[in-house]
């Protein structure tokens, strides 16, 4: 079978990969870290799929530098990783752990060595346990801590480091977290998921205060918005759709670029929605101004109108909207079960710039799907479906570009297969296969496209430089 195409960028665009700290480090009681809530949770029987911990993981912590050679020949501009928080502060209160930061330390000079710029992402969900034991972000003191934590590592790495992403996904933090407890801290509330997500965002703002007072130059978040479509023209779809829309976009757009709480918060959660974990001044803090908003994008949202699980509105949880996805049985799959739907991705973007027009540059900043590899007998990954994702999912970028989008770069996620949260290990997300027996690493095909596609791109740079 022939490769897809290679999508063509404006010379300026930025490839890189993308990875975090609980998915691939490993080292978990190394060098003074404390745990995370990560770590409680996937010890917990029954949260992960095979009791599978991040307790090695790739364990990256050790590895590298075997790990920035395999991002340099990959030819990327930019690697995306984010920073342990019980590692850098042990129990999320007090001063940096010199031993902890060291490790970024050594990475971020690895990266530069090797011509790599390197993004940083102060929180993908490894929250200190002792934070969490006080309520985690449940409570309002957790965004102060947040942003203290922010300023240590922005003091230690803001010298080589230019890209700051705050938050990773607060979706998945507040309403996986707090409200069904398919993520950790493993909470099944209702009200403390929209505490959480407002905490989360202030943590945002106080963070961004932070940087930009330690001269940080490119800030922003990452947010994993959904391509919502309502199943039918029916005034109960277009309704319910809106409510998914208001659940996992505007909750977090409406007060970071508009600075507003949504119009549409009581119709999709009624009184859940009292406000009462708001203070006046919070939209402020929360609304600063961006230099960039970073979208994590995996598969579009189809939404139907569906009965409340709870009855009881007062006894709902915030994930219950009364909507359904619509199955999309005429599209592929990935292992995730996620549809492949590689124009969604433009549409989500087109979408973003006409609801805020004022909106920073955008960056993709996670892509990718899952897919069943194995490495054959030839020592080799034919991960053809993947390849074919990536580049549909590219060719929408591309095409949203051609047509005057402000989108500035792509992340693939991931650099390599790593701990996918609750399901373990079994989902393998990585350009480059990783055997967790032996910690081999072994580029898949996706990983040869891609590094066609940043050779492409550096050609095309060094033709702009000589015209
Ligand atoms: O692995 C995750 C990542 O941590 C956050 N975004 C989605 C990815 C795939 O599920």
């Amino acid at each position: 079978m022939t490769a897809p195409d290679l999508p063509t960028f404006p010379p300026g665009f930025v490839l890189g990969a993308a990875t975090a700290s609980y998915q691939i480090e490993g080292a978990v009681a190394e060098d003074g870290r404390t745990p995370s809530i990560w770590d409680t949770f996937s010890r917990t029987p029954g949260r992960t799929l095979g009791g599978a911990t991040g307790d090695v993981a790739c364990d990256h912590y050790h590895r590298y530098r075997e790990d920035v050679a395999l991002l340099a020949d990959l030819g990327v501009d930019s690697y995306r990783f984010s920073t342990a928080w019980p590692r850098v502060q042990p129990g999320g209160r007090g001063p940096v752990n010199p031993a902890g930061i060291g490790f970024y330390d050594r990475l971020v000079d690895e990266l530069l060595s090797r011509g790599i710029d390197p993004a940083v992402t102060l929180y993908h969900w490894d929250l200190p346990q002792e934070l969490e034991d006080a309520g985690g972000w449940r409570e309002r003191d957790t965004a102060h801590r947040f942003a203290e934590y922010s300023r240590l590592v922005v003091d230690a790495l803001g010298d080589r480091v230019t890209r700051w992403i705050t938050l990773n996904e607060p979706w998945c933090a507040a309403f996986l977290g707090y409200a069904n407890g398919h993520h950790a801290p493993g909470a099944q509330e209702g009200t403390p998921a929209l505490a959480a997500a407002h905490h989360l965002l202030l943590g945002h703002g106080l963070a961004v205060a932070q940087l930009r007072e330690a001269g940080a130059r490119e800030v922003g978040i990452t947010l994993n918005l959904d391509q919502v479509t309502p199943a039918s023209d029916s005034e109960a779809d277009r309704a319910a759709a809106l409510r998914a829309l208001t659940h996992h976009n505007l909750v977090w757009t409406e007060p970071l670029l508009a600075g507003r709480y949504p119009e549409s918060e009581r119709a999709t959660w009624g009184e859940l929605a009292d406000g009462s974990y708001r203070r006046d001044g919070d939209l402020e803090v929360i609304g600063a101004p961006i230099d960039f908003l970073g979208i994590n994008y995996y598969t579009p949202a189809v939404v139907a109108d569906a009965p409340h699980d709870e009855p009881d509105p007062a006894k709902r949880t915030a994930m219950d909207v009364g909507t359904r996805q619509v199955e999309r049985p005429e599209l592929r799959h990935t292992t995730m079960g996620w549809p492949v739907d590689p124009p969604s991705l433009g549409r989500l973007i087109a979408e973003v710039f006409e609801r805020y027009p004022d909106c920073p540059p955008v960056w993709i900043t996670e892509n990718g799907s899952a897919e069943a590899d194995v490495v054959g007998e030839d020592g080799v990954v034919h991960d053809t479906d993947r390849v074919e994702y990536l580049a549909g999912h590219l060719a929408a970028v591309a095409e949203q570009i051609a047509e005057g989008a402000d989108v500035r770069g792509y992340y693939v996620w991931s650099l390599m297969d790593n701990f996918e949260w609750a399901f373990g290990y079994d989902q393998r997300f990585g350009i480059v296969h990783v055997d967790y027996d032996t910690q081999v690493r072994t580029p898949k095909d996706s990983y040869r496209w891609f590094q066609r596609l940043t050779a492409a791109q550096r050609a095309a740079r060094g033709r702009e430089a000589q015209a």
